[in-house]
């Protein structure tokens, strides 16, 4: 359980999703962390050792204890300060059960095309996967405009929740693809609650100092690309 002498450790990317959320979620439990950046392409021991089956990041180093995935991660910080108001799940049994749905929704629909429209090899592939991402941010809006009822701030009701945490992260990657290749992941036009939404996200108290800027984004994918093309 949470403590005061509470020790808490982060291993992340700066511009990495599910680093972000993490450290979000923190933020919103007011409990102070120390942030370790790992280099992806020379992984730390650390790192290693706490989440050896993907050796990914994020990885939550609780009291010495490694929590690995970012939303299993996310769920622990939740239950460890659920007396730090307020919290991320929403209490009904249901409307957990609709957040997890949506959550996974974003990594497993929208992730792989926002990713694949900077890892594509052609432009007809870039092409493709713009329109998965498209498809999925159209099935979040009609989400959001029900679970919102289009009246309330994010997901999660008046604050940032599960939901909000899973999609915001990736608010970054959008205007770095849009920078680098034109593709516009989130268009007011074709999704107007979410782009309200992103900048209610963007501005929040917990996601300042968090979410980098698109430029940062931008120079880390351009790495990104040539190590993968090497
Ligand atoms: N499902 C994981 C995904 C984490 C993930 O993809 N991490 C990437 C960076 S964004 C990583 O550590 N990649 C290193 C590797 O694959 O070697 C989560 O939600 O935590
Ligand atoms: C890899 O990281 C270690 C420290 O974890 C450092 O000493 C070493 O110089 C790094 N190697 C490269 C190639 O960056």
């Amino acid at each position: 359980m949470a403590g005061k002498d509470d020790d808490v450790k982060v291993l992340g990317v700066v511009v990495s999703p599910f680093a972000i959320r993490v450290r979000i979620a923190l933020g919103i439990k007011s409990v102070s962390y120390e942030y370790v950046e790992e280099d992806l392409f020379n992984k730390s021991e650390l790192l290693l050792s706490s989440n050896p089956v993907h050796k990914k990041i994020p990885v939550l180093i609780h009291n010495g204890r490694p929590v690995c995935e970012s939303s299993v991660i996310v769920q622990y910080i939740d239950e460890v300060w659920a007396a730090a108001a307020p919290s991320i799940l929403p209490a009904d049994p249901h409307d957990r059960a609709v957040a997890r749905f949506w959550a996974a929704y974003v990594d497993d629909k929208m992730f792989p095309g926002m990713f694949g429209v900077l890892m594509a090899a052609t432009e007809e592939e870039r092409a493709a996967k713009a329109n998965e991402a498209l498809a999925a941010m159209a099935q979040l809006e009609k989400a959001f405009a029900e679970c919102a009822g289009g009246g309330k701030a994010f997901f999660g009701g008046d604050s940032i929740g599960y939901v909000d945490l899973a999609l915001g992260s990736n608010l970054h990657w959008f205007e770095a693809l849009r920078r680098m290749f034109g593709v516009a992941l989130l268009d007011a036009g074709k999704t107007p609650l979410l782009a309200a939404w992103a900048k209610r996200f963007v501005e929040a108290e917990a996601a300042k100092g968090v979410v980098p800027d698109a430029g940062e984004t931008v120079e880390f994918a351009k790495k990104l690309q040539a190590r993968t093309a090497a």
